[in-house]
This record gives C-alpha cells, sequence and structure tokens, in this order.
C-alpha cells in the first residue's frame, strides 16, 4: 500500500491512510452489523430462546391463555421462582399467550401486587421502574413481545417486595402482576 509517486509521497500517504482507514472502519461496521442482524431480525416465532444470561434466572411466562387456577383470570404474570437471592437476576420471559405483552420490574406497591392505580389509558404508572423486558427475542425496551417470542433483561436487585407487571392498555387490570421477592 505504500505510495510509489514522486510527487509529495508524504500527502499522498496521508491521503491513503485515512482512505484505508475509513474503508477499515466501514468493514468493520458491515461486520458488526452481520453479527447482531440474527438477533435483532424478525425471528418472532416459538424457537427463539435467551443467550446465556448472568445471575440467578426466574423465567417468566406472560400469557393471555388459561391464567392460574382459581384467580379468575385470563391474563397472567407467572414467575419461578417467586423468590431469588440479592445481587444479579435475569428474567427470562416469554410470551405463551396470543397477543402482545411486556414485562416491568416495580418496588410493590403498599397495597400489594394488583393495587396499583389505572390510568384512563389502562396503563399504570411507571415512575421507579428497575427495568424492562418488551422486545421479540432480545434484550431490554422494545415494542412489545410478540407471541411466542421471549425478551429477557439482567437486573441487580436489592432485598425487598418487587412487582412484575405487563403494562399493555388494561392488561394489569386484568390481572398481569404478579410479586416476586428478593431477600
Ligand atoms: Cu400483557
Amino acid at each position: 500500500m505504500k505510495s510509489v509517486g514522486a510527487s509529495s509521497p508524504t500527502e499522498d500517504d496521508g491521503v491513503r491512510r485515512r482512505t484505508i482507514g475509513i474503508t477499515l472502519i466501514a468493514v468493520g461496521l458491515a461486520g458488526l452489523i452481520g453479527t447482531w442482524g440474527p438477533f435483532s431480525g424478525a425471528r418472532g416465532d416459538l424457537t427463539c430462546t435467551a443467550p446465556a444470561l448472568p445471575g440467578e434466572t426466574v423465567d417468566v411466562s406472560v400469557s393471555d391463555t388459561g391464567g392460574m387456577m382459581g384467580s379468575g383470570h385470563m391474563l397472567s404474570v407467572v414467575a419461578s421462582p417467586s423468590a431469588v437471592a440479592p445481587g444479579e437476576v435475569s428474567f427470562i420471559v416469554r410470551n405463551t399467550g396470543v397477543m402482545v405483552h411486556e414485562f416491568l420490574v416495580l418496588p410493590l406497591p403498599p397495597g400489594g401486587a394488583g393495587s396499583r392505580p389505572v390510568g384512563p389509558d389502562g396503563r399504570v404508572s411507571e415512575a421507579g421502574s428497575l427495568g424492562e423486558a418488551s422486545a421479540s427475542c432480545a434484550e431490554g425496551t422494545g415494542a412489545g413481545i410478540t407471541p411466542g417470542s421471549v425478551s429477557w433483561i439482567t437486573l441487580r436487585m436489592a432485598s425487598g417486595r418487587y412487582e412484575l407487571i405487563c403494562n399493555e392498555p388494561g392488561h394489569y387490570t386484568s390481572g398481569m402482576f404478579t410479586e416476586l421477592d428478593v431477600r
């Protein structure tokens, strides 16, 4: 890649290096996009799974079919286990229903799970949220977890009582909440 030109070789080399540098950056970016493509692409089907995640794992099912026995709710958030130790906690949230759902971790309200005031839009305040898993086949915040797909998030959690909810309009009042204890 050395310049063989006779006139002002230093200037030529400078231009060449910059050009090569920009080319390398472009190639690098293309490589990154290629690497991440499979994870951000349209994989909203039953085959998508979460990667290996740090800390204690909580398996969460968000659903609108069946519901918990005796609860009378068709919509549900079910977490297993329902108590974990303080520290890193990874939530793997699978939508086993037919509607789009999401998953948020909030401090337990004073009145207990399900006691949050619901606004006219059918949603509760997300103030104080520790984090959210609402992407399809991806980590963190997104446009919602499509049926059959999985979202995940890792949080550092202190001892306390928390509420796991879905805040799609009307879903909280329809039973999409459960308690998680960290102790
Ligand atoms: Cu929901």
